[in-house]
């Protein structure tokens, strides 16, 4: 279809030419994530619709092309003539950049995606869009290609409802993935309907023989939410903890609840999106929790006069929170532009919930007493544990920074050549000491299994010696003193057998380096050792198989006869040196998966691993049975 294109129109295609050259720029990255930004970016208007009160239901499918379909039973985007472009509103929103939000009039926009920047984005980079909105008592209707205009909105029938109704398909050329991940999209989701208390967000999934749906409505709101991450552990006690207000233009909803573990999970959002380095509004709510509890628990006897403050930390410990906040014109800061820089969101948190607590720990006297002797533990553990930490440092000194003995380090001394193997078992450690790399693969042989750091206090996770040995081997040191500029390696290989044993070991060394160094994860030096699965020997040629499909194939190329020798391997020790080399260590051959974990999805991530290690033994299992990989959120 041909179009006469004027001056206004030419800027447009401009504009969104530039989305089209560096998308990065504008969804982050062109990989499955910035795929799922898309959608995000969408659902968000709907989300703004579904604040300013004027929206219930938001409706997405994946359609059996892999487009997208959202729609939403809000008053419609507005169809009526925009003053400044003489263009419909409708086609502002979805050709000029930074338009979303901004016109119409009423509230702020208060959700928003990522890097804000809505609907033209998206267009830009979808090979087409349609978009279908009921007002007014008619359906309007416009297409869009790659950005560009098919046809004027047109009137395409009657209706007597309203809301708007959003497909899309992401392009080709842009994306290096674009099939849609459902459970990506389901996490999302569900987070979305936590943060915004009463909206009906359902999820259909049309690619499948069987699609299905599910449908996340929470009338608690964030209150459910923390019901919902601590599903699987010990409350300490039966309340959530809830108070929400606003001061400053800022809108403050809070919800906690400790339970029986020792790890503090709080998740903080700003207008519904995930902050995952905090910022002010954090700062605020960790100010108001300290001090509410020192004074409390000094005012009730729970600490002596001549004893010291609970620290923030002993407070938190166990501690589930959601701090969820809305401001006009957030400021992020940082290396991600993810932590919260505005000041009087600290000054709001504070006082709205520092103002709260305390009427509530009056009112709930053995709420407040749970948590109170729990955090006077935490104290005194965390007292062991700097006594512990402090042999710790003097013994290195004295040594001179010695090295774990069972230890066998490589000779380079360049971090960036140098990987560790963190291996199970005494015998496996033994042949891969005479396989290595001398130079710049070390080896480091863990006895059994470790210990589970999800169970037990700090004090007793630094007794630990298989734990102190990877502390001193990797450099870094862990929690607020850790420093990645002292990595000794730049790979850490956890190689373990390829059974359910392994695979335990391999997720208890994983939450051992999410919970106490989680940024060697984030910044890509963890892996994963692949060892084979199965040998295959035939007139005296071997082949090596590390899954059954591949075994298949070797035997299907090779052919299914009798003269073939074929090995299952149980464990890494039924191997000798030279042929754990070959198929696991040899940089040349083997297959390394690299760990890697989505910021965005942080409390999944936590209840992967409260679910995995935690004491409750019935969601484990559902959750094993429900995830055939070990690790759901670990994207390995
Ligand atoms: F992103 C988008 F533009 F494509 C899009 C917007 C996609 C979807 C699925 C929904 C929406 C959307 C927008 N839903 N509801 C609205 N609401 C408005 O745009 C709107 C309606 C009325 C008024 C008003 O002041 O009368 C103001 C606005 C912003």
């Amino acid at each position: 279809m041909s179009q006469e294109y004027g001056g206004d129109q030419i800027q447009i295609l401009e504009g969104l030419e530039a989305v089209r050259k560096r998308p990065g720029m504008y969804i982050g990255s062109t990989s499955i994530r910035g795929l799922h930004h898309l959608v995000y970016e969408i659902v968000d208007n709907s989300v703004d619709e579904a604040l300013a009160g004027f929206c219930t239901q938001i409706d997405v499918t994946i359609n059996e092309d892999n487009s997208i379909t959202v729609v939403d039973n809000g008053r419609g985007i507005p169809v009526d003539t925009n003053h400044k472009t003489g263009l419909p509103a409708v086609e502002v929103v979805f050709t000029v950049l930074h338009a979303g939000g901004k016109f119409g009039g009423g509230g702020y926009k208060v959700s928003g995606g990522l890097h804000g920047v809505g609907a033209s984005v998206v267009n830009a980079l979808s090979e087409w869009v349609e978009v279908e909105i009921c007002r007014d008592g008619k359906i309007h209707k416009q297409r869009y290609e790659r950005g560009k205009v098919m046809y004027p909105l047109k009137i395409v029938g009657d209706s007597d409802i309203t809301g708007t109704k959003v497909t899309f398909l992401p392009d080709k050329e842009i994306f290096e993935e674009t099939v849609f991940d459902y459970d990506t999209l389901r996490n999302r989701l569900r987070e979305m309907a936590f943060l915004t208390k009463g909206l009906k967000i359902t999820l259909s999934d049309e690619r499948l023989e069987d699609p299905k749906i599910r449908e996340f409505h929470y009338e608690g709101g964030i209150k459910e939410y923390v019901e919902y991450l601590n599903r699987h552990k010990e409350a300490l006690y039966n309340e959530i903890i809830y108070c929400e207000g606003d001061k400053n233009d800022v809108q403050v909803e809070i919800a906690l609840q400790h339970n029986d573990s020792y790890t503090e999970s709080c998740y903080s959002f700003v207008n519904n999106i995930t902050t995952p380095e905090g910022g002010t509004h954090m700062v605020g709510f960790k100010n108001a929790l300290t001090k509410t509890f020192n004074d409390y628990a000094r005012a009730n006897k729970f600490l002596k006069d001549n004893e010291p403050n609970l620290t923030g930390e002993d407070i938190r410990e166990g501690l589930t929170a959601i701090i969820s906040i809305k401001i006009g014109e957030p400021q992020f800061e940082g290396q991600t532009k993810q932590k919260l820089g505005n000041s009087e969101a600290r000054g709001a948190v504070e006082s709205i919930f520092g103002e709260q607590l305390t009427i509530f720990l009056e009112q709930n006297p053995n709420v407040a007493k749970a948590i109170c002797e729990k955090a006077v533990l935490a104290q005194r553990a965390r007292d062991a544990a700097r006594k512990a930490r402090d042999l710790t440092r003097r013994k290195t000194a004295l040594e001179g920074m010695s090295l774990p003995g069972k230890l066998a380090d490589c000779s380079d001394k360049n971090p960036e050549n140098c990987e560790i193997y963190i291996v199970e078992g005494d015998s496996a450690g033994g042949s891969a000491k005479t396989a290595r790399s001398r130079a710049t693969q070390a080896i480091l042989p863990l006895r059994g299994k470790i210990l589970n750091v999800e169970k037990a206090r700090l004090n007793k996770v630094l007794e630990n010696a298989e734990i102190r040995a990877m502390i001193t081997a990797f450099g870094t040191g862990i929690h607020e003193e850790f420093d990645i500029s002292k990595l000794r390696y730049h790979k850490i290989i956890i190689m373990t057998d390829a059974d359910v044993d392994g695979a335990h070991i391999s997720t208890l060394l994983l939450t051992f380096f999410y919970r106490f160094m989680p940024e060697l994860i984030k910044q890509g030096y963890v892996y994963l050792a692949q060892p084979p699965l199965y040998k295959v020997e035939k007139n005296k040629k071997v082949y090596y198989a590390y899954s059954d499909a591949e075994l298949n194939n070797i035997l299907s190329e090779i052919g299914r006869d009798t003269n073939n020798k074929i090995q299952r391997y149980k464990g890494l020790g039924e191997m000798d040196a030279e042929q754990l080399w070959e198929t696991t260590m040899d940089p040349e051959k083997r297959i390394l998966l690299q760990v890697n974990v989505d910021d965005e999805q942080e409390s999944e991530i936590d209840m992967t691993f409260t679910t995995l290690m935690g004491d409750k033994v019935e969601p484990r299992r559902e959750f094993i049975e429900e995830n055939a990989r070990f690790v759901e959120n670990l994207d390995i």
